[in-house]
């Protein structure tokens, strides 16, 4: 295999000298160029294509590597060798904002991607998911029309509020992850000082075979900590790069962020009556009904030596699960199952798992094979299974360990509802009882602000939506628009509503 060795003078990409990285080859020194000077034509033919597709959500981002250990005993609900007692295992991290491209601001308004890479003795373990609990959605169907009204316009290139506001208008059930969004979480310091969630239900399996429905929650050990509207503005401008700068910069003085590792636990059967869908993913389930459980800590001590290569090319994917763990009933969860790699084939390439960043740390065994850039091969062993001659195959039959239950006719329909189920009672309860006085009115602050260009016919069902969630709330909001609009009572006194 070539190696990289920086102090080899610099040489063509199939190992010659190349003669010169200053002066192209000329025919005479005020001369026309030669196209055998493969110095100069394999240098700008690589440089015409160094971009890979940048990610279609969660285009911005960095990240560092780590360490998961694991300071607890929850061997009682998982089997999973990465999270027995003690059990330290090494990791990748990486942060992002969702709707931005590639060069966008770090600090604008916006949720935060928490994709997680544990290195296992059993395989790739991948957590992959944001600094809030909860999503806008609860089917993948939706996905690519929500992400499309985040990003650009049609017409005019741009983003737009009328476009956001319009599909959160017009799917309730976003209704949860806006108040968070809109909130104080919408905006973290930095990445060191958020907190990140699986969000979705997924599956624990125990030694015995014993299933259990976990959340995973990773709590940052740096403290919770917030922009306000003018900081992250005004950082906007200056420093586009902020959160990025802050997590390398944090990491290279030696100060290594950690975060606490917590579940919940759900036994099996609890999900059937349970007052909240637990596999609807717009709703939270209380720390009161299933508490939180300590299972350990994550560290991250080493920045990535080269972005593109550890990070760009990084593939987080929630089909990576390893033994004693598993995915739920979960739509979306089932949804980002096909789409994650299905993305990273596109924008990577066929065989990106092969890549040092991706690659298990376990020896692997798989019959598929070839396509672009193929360089793990197995060489001229069988290439099909079953086969007689020794290269090992699987043969699972039965009900498989991490599964579940499910019948009934094909239907395109919305989940069952549970007792408690609304798209407004777990954002009202996040106004009124989670906010403060002050937080409520920063959040009225930042609801108006982003309605203040939305007009007709999106803004009545924007304000509806908000008195849907609290009428008092909404209400306020109604006031505040109008207010920055310059006409009070456009449709009559608002708080005659
Ligand atoms: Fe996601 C990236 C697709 C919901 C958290 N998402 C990401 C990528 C795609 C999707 C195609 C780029 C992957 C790549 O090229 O490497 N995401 C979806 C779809 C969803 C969805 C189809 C719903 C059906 N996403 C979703 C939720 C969460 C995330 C509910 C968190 C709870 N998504 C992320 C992330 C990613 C990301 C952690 C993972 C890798 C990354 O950003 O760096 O932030």
């Amino acid at each position: 295999m070539t190696q990289f060795d920086p102090t080899v003078p610099s040489t063509t990409e199939s190992g010659a000298p190349r003669e010169s990285d200053a002066h192209s080859l000329s025919l005479g020194a005020d001369g026309p160029l030669m196209l055998h000077d493969v110095a100069l034509v394999e240098k700008l033919a690589r440089f015409d294509r160094e971009r890979v597709p940048e990610r279609s959500p969660h285009a911005k981002g960095s990240g560092a590597f780590g360490e998961l250990e694991i300071t607890e005993d929850v061997s009682q609900y998982t089997k999973a060798d990465v999270f027995q007692p003690g059990r330290k295992t090494p990791m990748l991290a990486r942060f992002s904002t969702v709707a931005g491209e590639l060069g966008s601001p770090d600090t604008w308004r916006d949720v935060r991607g928490f994709a997680l890479k544990f290195y296992t003795q059993e395989g790739n373990l991948d957590i992959v998911g944001n600094n809030t609990p909860i999503f806008f959605l609860r089917d993948p169907i939706k996905f690519p029309d929500f992400i499309h009204s985040q990003k650009r316009t049609p017409d005019s290139g741009l983003r737009s509020n009328q476009m956001q506001w319009d599909f959160w208008s017009n799917s309730p059930e976003s209704a949860h992850q806006v108040t968070y969004l809109m909130g104080e979480r919408g905006l973290p310091k930095s990445w060191r000082h958020m907190n990140g969630y699986g969000s979705h239900t997924y599956m624990w399996v125990n030694a015995s075979g014993e299933k259990f429905w976990i959340k995973y929650h990773f709590h940052t050990d740096q403290g919770m900590e917030f922009l306000s509207n003018e900081e992250a503005e005004k950082i906007a401008g200056s420093d586009g790069d902020y959160h990025r700068r802050d997590l390398f910069d944090a990491i290279a003085r030696g100060e290594n962020p950690s975060w606490t590792f917590s579940v919940q636990v759900i036994p099996y059967e609890d999900a059937k009556n349970y007052r909240f869908n637990i596999f609807d993913l717009t709703k939270t389930v209380p720390h009161s009904d299933y508490p939180l459980i300590k299972v350990g800590r994550f560290t991250l001590n080493k920045n990535p030596k080269n972005h593109f290569a550890q990070v760009e090319q990084a593939a987080f994917s929630p089909s990576n699960t390893v033994p004693g763990t598993g995915v739920s009933p979960d739509k979306m969860l089932l949804g980002r199952v096909f789409s994650y790699p299905d993305a990273q084939r596109h924008r990577i390439g066929t065989n990106f798992n092969q890549l040092p960043v991706n690659q298990p740390i376990v020896p692997t065994n798989s019959y598929d094979k070839e396509g672009f850039m193929q360089f793990l091969h197995s060489g001229d062993a069988p290439v099909y299974a079953p086969n007689s001659y020794g290269r090992a195959y699987q043969d699972e039959q039965g009900p498989v360990e991490n599964g579940w239950e499910a019948d009934g006719e094909m239907v395109r329909a919305a989940y069952t509802l549970h007792a408690d189920d609304s798209d407004f009672i777990q954002p009202g309860i996040l106004v009124r009882e989670v906010f403060d006085d002050a937080q409520r009115d920063q959040f009225v602050e930042t609801v108006s602000g982003s309605l203040a260009t939305v007009e007709e016919p999106v803004l009545s069902k924007a304000l509806q939506y908000w008195k849907n969630v609290d009428t008092t709330i909404g209400e306020r909001i109604e006031l505040a628009v109008n207010t920055s609009k310059g006409d009070e009572q456009p449709g009559g006194d608002p708080l005659d509503a």
